[in-house]
């Protein structure tokens, strides 16, 4: 099943067991009580994503009119981002990503969200992988190359099903374009969660690679 779909993506459909879900939404409600979901705003316009986010580990991604960046703190609380859950670091681990990460973004997708073709290239380094993992509805994931322009293909992915772009594929454009409404029954309240585990700062000498 798992495969390197492109250069550098590597896709294991299915790698998450339905018990394993169910055990990793509960973790994240307990991430999601201690740092609540927030609306981000794009840089200098101040217009709000359709995703709402949040984040656990030591480090979280937010923006807002002041840009893109990475923080300790919550934005609205001002707490510490609560830990990255073991069952989380587990699959870092599994799909053979080094070291520990130290950020790992939750979005939110509820009717309507979707996210713009982006590349993740907030953090300071780009040697450990991003790893992505989908949970709810079934989003279609839209990939292309390193530039902007140029060909893409879209992908479907459902809850529990993990996608790695590492490599050549670490700064490959990518963006939701939607959520198939109704299509898992994980999430009570329905949509989707996408939790999207990242090195934002240099693996210290002794920390393998
Ligand atoms: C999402 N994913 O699946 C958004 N980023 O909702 C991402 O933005 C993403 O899936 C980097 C690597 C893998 C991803
Ligand atoms: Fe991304």
């Amino acid at each position: 099943m798992t495969g390197m779909i492109a250069e550098g993506v590597a896709y294991h459909p299915g790698l998450l067991p339905a018990t394993e879900q169910k055990a990793l939404v509960a973790d994240l409600h307990r991430v999601i009580a201690a740092a609540p979901f927030f609306t981000p705003q794009m840089p200098r316009t101040g217009a709000p994503f359709s995703v709402e986010m949040t984040n656990c580990g030591p480090l979280g991604w937010v923006s807002d009119r002041k840009g893109y960046r990475y923080q300790p703190t919550h934005p609205e609380t001002g707490r510490r981002w609560p830990p990255i859950p073991e069952r989380l670091l587990k699959i870092w681990r599994a799909v053979g990503a080094p070291g520990v990460p130290e950020a790992c973004l939750i979005n939110r997708y509820g009717e309507g969200a979707k996210m713009g073709l982006h590349q993740d290239r907030d953090e300071e380094t780009f040697e450990a992988p991003v790893v992505s993992v989908s949970l709810g509805d079934t989003a279609v994931f839209r990939m292309g190359g390193t530039t902007r322009r140029g060909p893409t293909r879209s992908l479907r992915l459902a809850s529990g099903d993990v996608i790695v772009f590492g490599g050549p594929a670490r700064l490959m454009y990518h963006g939701i374009d939607r959520v198939l409404a109704g299509s898992s029954r994980l999430l009570p309240e329905g949509g989707r969660l996408n939790l999207t585990m990242r090195r934002v700062t240099p693996f210290p000498a002794d920390e393998a690679g």
